[in-house]
C-alpha cells in the first residue's frame, strides 16, 4: 500500500491553510489522491474541507458561488480533465463576471502510461488529455496556468486562493498532472497561517474631497448596483443615506438587495428622474447603471465607489465618473460617514430633504400597491399578484433568487428587499439558478430561499442533478416557475426588430413556445413537495404550503401558470 504524502496531501493541506469549508467537485479518476488525503483527513479526525459531489459540473461550480456570494469567502471546485472543465465552464464564466473568487481545478496526465515506473491508467492516452486544459478556460477565468511541478503544487494552490480573493475577485484555474498529485510530497519545513486578503480602503484626502462635495451638494442622489452584496456596505448605505437624508435608487442592473427597499429614502429601481436632477450623483458598486451608455444621465458631477469601478470582463462600459473612490466600499462609506459627521451638517437643509424624499417614497410605494391591485383585475395569474402574495406569504428574511427574465425588472421592483443579502440575480448564461440557491442555502441554512424563475431558464438547469443535491446535502429551496410556456424575451425582441414582419403580423413565431412537462412533478423522484398554481385563488395557499414543506427539510417545485 502506498501510504506517504503526496500530491493529494499537498492540495487539500493548502484547502486547509486557505479555511476553505466545502470542496465542490463533479467527480474523475484523476483525483485518487485527493480522496486518499480526504479519507486520512477522516480516519484521523483532522478538521478540514467538506466534499460535496455534484452529478454535474455547472452545479458544482455554481454552489461555490452561491456559497461565496453569502460569505464572501472562495471555495475549492475539482472537476475532471478538459471534459469537466468545458461543461463547468459555463459556471467559471459567470464567476468571472460575477467576480467571485473560487479555486477551480481539474488534471490530466502528462507520462500518458509511457514511464515504466508509472502506470497510468489507459484512459488518458487518446482523446482525455488535451495537453493544457488551461487553453480551455484561459477566456473564462480571471487566470489559468497548469501546476509546473510537485515541488511547486502546493504553494500554487495557495497562491490560485490569495489571487482569487485580490481585486478584481474572480475564478482562478489550476491544472495539476496526476502525474504531479501521485509523486510523494515533502510539507514545508515551516507552514504559514494564510491570511485573508486584507481590506483596502481609498485615501483619506479623497474621501475627504468626496464627502466635502456631498455635503455641498442641494441635491445628492446615491445610485446602487451591486454594493448590497456585502452585507456591511449594505448597513453603511443605509448610515450614509440616513445622516444626511440622500434618496437612493436602484440602477436598472442591479443584482443585489442593496437598500432596504422599505427605507423613506428609497425611491425604486432604475428611477433615473431623481438622478437626472441632482448636482452630485454617488454611483456605489456600479456595473451598468446608464443604457444607453453614452447618454450621462445628469449634469451634476458622478462619483463612482467601488473597489473594481471598470470591469475588465466587460467589452464596453462608460461610469461617465468625474471622480473615483477606490477600495473596499463599505470602508469608503463608513469613511465618508465619520467625516460628515466630524464636519458641520447643515440640519435644517438635510430635513428638509428628508421630508421631501419621505413624501417621494410613500407615493413610490403607493404607486407600486395600486400596480399590483390593478394586475388582480385580468384573468390568470399576473406575476405581479405572485409577487404581492410573496411579499404577504415570505417571511422578512427569505432570500430571493432570481433567474427570471422578462419578469425580472418586476421582481426587482416588487419583491421586498428589507434585509442585507436578501436578493441575487446571477450573471452568464442561463441554467444557474437551481446550483447557486442550493449554495446560498448551504451558506446561509437558517433563511428561506425562494428561487424565482421562468420555465425556460428552468430547464437550462441541470434540474435533477440539482435536485439530488437539494436530497443529498439538506438543503431545501423554493422553486417558484414562472410558467408562461414560452420564451417571451425571444418573441418580444424579434417583434422589437420586426414590428411589421411575417412573424408578428402572422403570429407566426419561431423559438418562442415551450412544450413543458409539468414541472411540479419533477421533485417526486426525491419525496419533495410539488404543485401546480393555475388560478389566484390557489395562490397564496400553494406558497403557503411550498413554505411549510422547505421549513419541514424538503425542497418544493411550485409550477405557477403566470398569464404573461
Ligand atoms: C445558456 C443560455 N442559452 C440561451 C440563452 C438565450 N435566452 C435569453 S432569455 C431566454 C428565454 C428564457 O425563457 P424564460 O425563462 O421562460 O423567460 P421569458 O423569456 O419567458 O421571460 C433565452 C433562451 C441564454 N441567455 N443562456
Amino acid at each position: 500500500m502506498k501510504n506517504y504524502l503526496d500530491g493529494g496531501e499537498a492540495i487539500l493541506e493548502a484547502f486547509r491553510k486557505l479555511k476553505i469549508d466545502y470542496i465542490m467537485s463533479s467527480p474523475g479518476s484523476e483525483w485518487s489522491p485527493l480522496w486518499e488525503a480526504l479519507a486520512r483527513q477522516k480516519l484521523d479526525n483532522k478538521a478540514g474541507p467538506t466534499f460535496v459531489e455534484s452529478w454535474h459540473e455547472t452545479l458544482a461550480v455554481n454552489m461555490a458561488t452561491g456559497y461565496t456570494l453569502v460569505t464572501g469567502r472562495p471555495q475549492a471546485v475539482l472537476l475532471h480533465a478538459g471534459v469537466g472543465m468545458l461543461q463547468g465552464s459555463m459556471g467559471v464564466h459567470g464567476a468571472l463576471q460575477n467576480e467571485v473568487p473560487m479555486v477551480v481545478m481539474s488534471g490530466e496526465s502528462q507520462t500518458l502510461g509511457e514511464d515504466p515506473d508509472l502506470d497510468i491508467e489507459q484512459q488518458w492516452y487518446g482523446g482525455l488529455t488535451v495537453g493544457g486544459i488551461e487553453r480551455f478556460v484561459e477566456p473564462v477565468a480571471k487566470w489559468a496556468r497548469a501546476v509546473t511541478s510537485p515541488h511547486t503544487l502546493y504553494e500554487s494552490v495557495v497562491r490560485a486562493g490569495e489571487m482569487a480573493q485580490r481585486v478584481p475577485k474572480g475564478p482562478i484555474y489550476l491544472n495539476v498532472a496526476l502525474e504531479h498529485m501521485l509523486h510523494d510530497w515533502t510539507p514545508p519545513a515551516a507552514m504559514r497561517e494564510v491570511p485573508p486578503a486584507p481590506t483596502v480602503q481609498p485615501r483619506q484626502e479623497d474621501v475627504a474631497k468626496v464627502t466635502e462635495l456631498l455635503l455641498n451638494a442641494k441635491n445628492p442622489v446615491i445610485v446602487a448596483e451591486t454594493a448590497g452584496r456585502d452585507p456591511k456596505a449594505f448597513s453603511a448605505l443605509v448610515e450614509l443615506a440616513d445622516l444626511l437624508a440622500i434618496p437612493v435608487i436602484n440602477g436598472r442592473a442591479n443584482a443585489y438587495a442593496n437598500f432596504p427597499t422599505n427605507h423613506p429614502l428609497y425611491l425604486g429601481m432604475g428611477n433615473y428622474k431623481a438622478v437626472g436632477d441632482a448636482d452630485l450623483v454617488l454611483l456605489v458598486g456600479g456595473r451598468a447603471p446608464w443604457y444607453p451608455a453614452r447618454r450621462r444621465p445628469t449634469s451634476g458631477k458622478i462619483v463612482a465607489i467601488n473597489d473594481n469601478p471598470l470591469k475588465g470582463h466587460m467589452v464596453y462600459q462608460t461610469l461617465h465618473a468625474d471622480l473615483y473612490l477606490e477600495g473596499d466600499t463599505a470602508e469608503a462609506l463608513k469613511l465618508m460617514s465619520a467625516a460628515a459627521k466630524a464636519a458641520k451638517i447643515d440640519g435644517a437643509a438635510v430635513n428638509a430633504r428628508r421630508q421631501r424624499w419621505t413624501r417621494e417614497h410613500e407615493s413610490y410605494v403607493a404607486g407600486l400597491r395600486a400596480e399590483r391591485e390593478k394586475a388582480q383585475n385580468g384573468s390568470g395569474i399576473h406575476p405581479l399578484s405572485l409577487l404581492g402574495a410573496l411579499g404577504e406569504v415570505m417571511p422578512a428574511d427569505t432570500i430571493y433568487m432570481d433567474e427570471t427574465i422578462t419578469h425580472s425588472p418586476l421582481l426587482r421592483q416588487h419583491l421586498p428587499q428589507t434585509m442585507a443579502q436578501s436578493f441575487f440575480r446571477g450573471s452568464g448564461g442561463l441554467g444557474q439558478g437551481i446550483g447557486t440557491a442550493l449554495g446560498i442555502k448551504l451558506a446561509a441554512p437558517k433563511r428561506p430561499v425562494a428561487l424565482l424563475i421562468g420555465d425556460g431558464s428552468f430547464l437550462y438547469n441541470p434540474i435533477i442533478q440539482a435536485l439530488g443535491a437539494s436530497k443529498r446535502h439538506a438543503l431545501p429551496i423554493m422553486i417558484i416557475i414562472l410558467n408562461n410556456k414560452k420564451y417571451e424575451a425571444m418573441r418580444k425582441g424579434h417583434v422589437h426588430h420586426y414590428p411589421d414582419g411575417a412573424s408578428a403580423t402572422k403570429d407566426l413565431h419561431y423559438g418562442v413556445t415551450i412544450d413543458g412537462p409539468d414541472y411540479e412533478q419533477l421533485g417526486s423522484h426525491f419525496g419533495f413537495h410539488g404543485a401546480r398554481v393555475e388560478t389566484l385563488a390557489e395562490l397564496k395557499g400553494a406558497l403557503q404550503a411550498g413554505l411549510a414543506a422547505i421549513k419541514a427539510g424538503k425542497t418544493a417545485i411550485l409550477n405557477v401558470h403566470v398569464n404573461r
